[in-house]
């Protein structure tokens, strides 16, 4: 009698629980490191080597490699200001256009090894990989497969000596959570342009690194985001159409910015700007660092509309990120935290006009659930559908973010938002398109008791796992 008692409330229990399953992915999904990288949102990106010391954008390959003279280089300094702006991540210039190689490479003779820097035995990848390792933030690595210095530019030979130069970088400095190739590709030192071999390359970054995230202007990994501003479209789909050895067809800028609706890859937007007016540090630019209203501006159009931001922040002659960026970086996380310390959704009631087989497992409430993996769903059939939330009391905000669940795919693609009137009438206050990983949208400052959000059009049915309400009074350039 007893045993069967508790079998049929086991019984039961799994009915509640598991009777409705959850939503079948939609179109491509991005893999678990995808995933991971979209997560980490902002991350440092840092330009050094010869220009640093030149003053160029772009070296010429004939540099002395005496030029690379850092007095007091220090990369667990870089990694603590990362770590303490917020960041999750550093990106570093292992090889720029100009050759030049910050670890001893040794398929090249222009680098580290040969500079008269600590008597050719520095190596900036070990500096800063041990830092990064001491601080739990990520490494990664720009090289470019540009090369203004090597001899076999611009013939087969040269496609072989990248790869040793890939597997050295890759080989030697622990997990590389992201590897960087710039689009770039001009003239080597003998006139003559490269034909890069594409599925060579990553297929050498995948054998040495095989959860590392490939950067380029059309994936593997995530893709460039067409524009060096620090700016996603304001419709940004994580999804591109390429060939399946990604060696194109050639993306225009703005399907690099906006991504391409039911792309048949997964390859999200990476918005890669520059705190200062140039890649390397100069003396001449330390009063032209970007302000604060600036830095927040790209940080809403990059992070707040479904992309990463990588924000470049290159260290000076010294080796060491200079006060000026390092006190606007301390300023942005400041304002960030400020900006999103409360969330005025905390305490409120959520209702949806559809809920996924009436399941709780996917109720609206987990949209204000701090757990990732929880989300609301709605019924396969049903693309458009709306929730309610009501606030415990009336509250005052301008900021509206809503995320999906990712890994089930990129689904919405036109919603509305509404605030209840005094009058008891619903304004419309904002009407955009996609949502992604995180969508901050801004809105009037509005004061109400209730808001509303219309999916309008999806791919498939919506499945969204946050939504919150902020109030930035810092932002002013609306
Ligand atoms: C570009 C390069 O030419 C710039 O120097 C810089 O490295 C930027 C991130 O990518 O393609």
């Amino acid at each position: 009698m007893r045993k069967s008692f508790i079998l049929g409330l086991m019984a039961l229990a799994a009915l509640g629980c598991n009777s409705v399953d959850a939503p079948a992915p939609f179109g491509v999904v991005p893999t678990a490191q995808q995933v991971e990288w979209q997560k980490m949102e902002y991350n440092m990106f840092v330009h050094f080597g010869p220009n640093t010391f030149s003053g160029a954008e772009w070296g010429s390959g004939r540099e002395s490699a005496d030029i690379f003279n850092p007095t007091a280089l220090d990369c667990r300094q870089w990694v603590a200001i990362a770590k303490a702006a917020g960041m999750k991540g550093i990106i570093i210039t292992g090889k720029h256009h100009d050759g030049f190689c910050l670890w001893p490479n040794p398929v090249s003779r222009h680098t580290v090894a040969q500079s008269s820097w600590r008597d050719g035995q520095g190596d900036v990848l070990k500096e800063l990989s041990d830092a990064c390792r001491e601080y739990d933030m990520g490494f990664g690595i720009y090289i470019s497969p540009w090369d203004r210095h090597d001899p076999h530019y611009g013939t087969d030979e040269y496609n072989n000596v990248f790869v040793q130069t890939l597997e050295h970088a890759l080989g030697n400095y622990g997990p590389v959570f992201e590897q960087w190739f710039d689009g770039a590709c001009g003239e080597g030192p003998n006139g003559k342009v490269q034909v890069y071999d594409w599925p060579l390359f990553n297929s050498t970054v995948y054998k040495m690194q095989p959860d590392a995230i490939i950067f380029s202007n059309s994936g593997p990994g995530c893709r460039w985001v067409g524009n060096e501003r620090g700016m996603a479209g304001s419709t940004c789909w994580s999804t591109i159409n390429v060939n399946e050895d990604f060696t194109g067809p050639e993306l225009s800028r703005q399907e690099l910015n906006e991504g391409i609706q039911g792309g048949n890859t997964w390859a999200a937007a990476e918005s890669d700007v520059s705190i200062r007016p140039g890649w390397f540090w100069r003396e001449s630019e330390n009063d032209l660092v970007k302000s604060l209203q600036h830095l927040l501006k790209i940080y809403y159009e990059s992070v707040g509309h479904n992309s990463l931001l990588l924000l470049n922040v290159p260290p000076d002659t010294r080796g060491l990120i200079h006060e000026a960026d390092s006190t606007r970086l301390m300023e942005l996380r400041a304002a960030i935290d400020e900006i999103f310390s409360v969330d005025l959704a905390a305490g409120a009631a959520v209702e949806a006009t559809n809920v996924r087989g009436g399941s709780k497992r996917f109720s609206a409430s987990n949209l204000l659930d701090q757990d990732y993996d929880k989300y609301w769903a709605t019924d396969d059939n049903v693309t458009t559908a709306s929730f309610t939330v009501t606030l415990p009391e009336e509250r005052t905000f301008n900021r509206v973010q809503l995320q999906e669940y990712i890994p089930l795919g990129q689904r919405v693609s036109a919603f509305s938002i509404e605030a209840l009137s005094a009058d008891g009438a619903w304004t419309t206050i904002a009407e955009e398109t996609t949502i992604g990983h995180k969508r901050i949208v801004h809105t009037p400052v509005t004061t109400t008791t209730a808001v509303r959000v219309n999916i309008l059009a999806a791919e498939a049915c919506p499945v969204l796992n946050g939504f919150s309400l902020f109030h930035d009074t810092i932002y002013s350039a609306e």
